[in-house]
């Protein structure tokens, strides 16, 4: 495929934006070659600047459950934006929003909507801390929650992807408070608290990690994570920013019958709009300013059009019973990956759960890849990079990175995932290092 259109911006974006691009992974240092300049989207698919069309597994890293400008989506955006473009001010649209994710996750009693992911996980750990007075936080190697200072330590995604060790820029007294313990191991949770007994103001996690490749918890471990927190008075905090909405219509949440005391959504709640929220219990939420005195605001918080982008987007998910075609189309997807791997004799991790999935190119005697330290060990980073051209060769694109998860769409056909599993069965075919 040509890529000219693409290399020529790439070129000129590089004078204008650090790496030519706005957020890191996108620049495609963890695959090699130019990052496609995408033109537009519809349904399953994305064009570049050179004509080229994929069929996309990115879904903008996860908001786009309903494939590319859904009509629906469309045309409420349109009318929306003939009646401007924000307000700052309160609108109905947040209400109607707020009862329908309220509706969706039981857990979840009040929402707070921010700008992105990020936003949302700083505001709960704020508030995990305004409620408990506590300071410490836990989380996980490997797991990412976005950029804020306190929670770039052994973070996944992108931080992973580029090999950085913690970021500059990010001073020792704003990680001071923050623990960390492996993925998927409950005892090392157990002694932080016998550490720390009332030191933890909340304990954050994805419940399904899509930061460091698709990891899935181990039987129990959420459960015992929930205890423990409950047992030590710290919050139980699930970042469901990747898996609300994808893994279950309830969110992992929902999966594994868990009772958070707070949860941080982003991604499909906007449609493809800026949109992140933090949520849940009411006693906890009514210490949020101007009800209560934690102080968290933001000029575009809730605007309208990202409501409306969240409202278009569950309302169709759920009235046309979306999802459950679109996990039907992952499973296939993912499970066909599997037997075709195991039939070329390529050692390939799958792992899947609603509409979202990830596979891990394994090393020659690989053991299970369970959390951060072996997926770093295991994964075979230079066969995933020569995978993911073949199949961008192919007009399939996947997260241009192994540390990232995939995404299915309600736009994605049967005819669709056969025509990715034939490329897939071709490239294992001529996967060489
Ligand atoms: P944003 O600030 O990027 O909206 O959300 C941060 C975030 C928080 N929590 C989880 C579980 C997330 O996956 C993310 C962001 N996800 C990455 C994809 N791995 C966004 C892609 C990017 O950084 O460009």
């Amino acid at each position: 495929m040509k890529a000219h259109q693409s290399a020529a911006l790439f070129e000129k974006a590089q004078a204008l934006i650090p790496g030519g691009v706005n957020s890191p992974v996108r620049a495609f240092k963890g695959v090699g070659g130019v990052p496609r300049f995408i033109e537009r989207g519809e349904g399953a698919c994305v064009w570049d600047a050179d004509g080229n069309r994929y069929l996309d597994y990115v879904l903008s890293w996860g908001p786009l459950i309903l494939g590319h400008a859904h009509p629906r989506v469309v045309k409420a955006l349109q009318e929306a934006v003939s009646r401007g473009t924000s307000y700052g001010a309160p609108t109905r649209l947040e209400n109607e929003l707020a009862e329908l994710v309220i509706s969706l996750i039981p857990s979840i009693e009040m929402i707070r909507f921010v700008n992105s992911g990020t936003e949302a996980t700083m505001s709960a750990l704020r508030l995990a801390r305004a409620h408990t007075g506590r300071e410490k936080i836990i989380k996980f190697a490997g797991c990412y929650h976005g950029h804020a200072d306190m929670l770039l330590v052994q973070a996944g995604s992108g931080v992973a992807t580029l090999g950085l060790p913690d970021s500059p820029g990010v001073p020792g007294s704003t990680t001071a408070n923050t623990l960390t313990a492996p993925y998927n191991d409950l005892e090392a949770v157990q002694q932080l608290f016998e550490q720390y007994p009332d030191s933890v103001a909340g304990v954050i996690i994805e419940p399904v990690v899509g930061n460091m490749g698709f990891v899935m918890p181990e039987a129990g471990y959420l459960e015992g994570l929930q205890n423990l927190c409950r047992k030590y008075g710290a919050l139980f905090i699930l970042d469901e920013v990747m898996t609300g909405f994808r893994v279950a219509v309830g969110g992992a949440q929902a999966v594994w019958k868990l009772d958070p005391d707070l949860t941080c959504l982003g991604k499909v709640i906007g449609g493809g709009l800026p949109v992140g929220a933090y949520a849940g219990k009411r006693d906890i939420m009514a210490k949020v300013a101007p009800a209560g005195t934690m102080y968290q605001a933001g000029t575009l918080s809730g605007n309208p059009l990202a409501m409306t982008g969240g409202l278009a987007t569950l309302k169709t998910l759920v009235e046309e019973g979306l999802f459950e075609i679109a996990a039907a189309r992952t499973t296939s997807l993912a499970e066909g990956l599997r037997q075709r791997a195991q039939a070329a004799g390529i050692p390939l991790q799958v792992g899947h759960l609603g509409t979202m999935f990830g596979f891990y190119f394994l090393k020659q005697d690989a053991a299970l890849i369970r959390d951060y330290a072996s997926a770093k060990q295991y994964a075979h980073v230079e066969r995933y990079q020569q995978f993911f051209h073949f199949m961008l060769e192919a007009g399939v694109y996947f997260a241009p990175s192994q540390f990232e998860a995939a995404f299915m769409s309600a736009a994605h056909q049967t005819t669709d995932v056969e025509t990715t599993l034939e490329a897939a069965e071709q490239a294992f075919r001529q996967i060489n290092l």
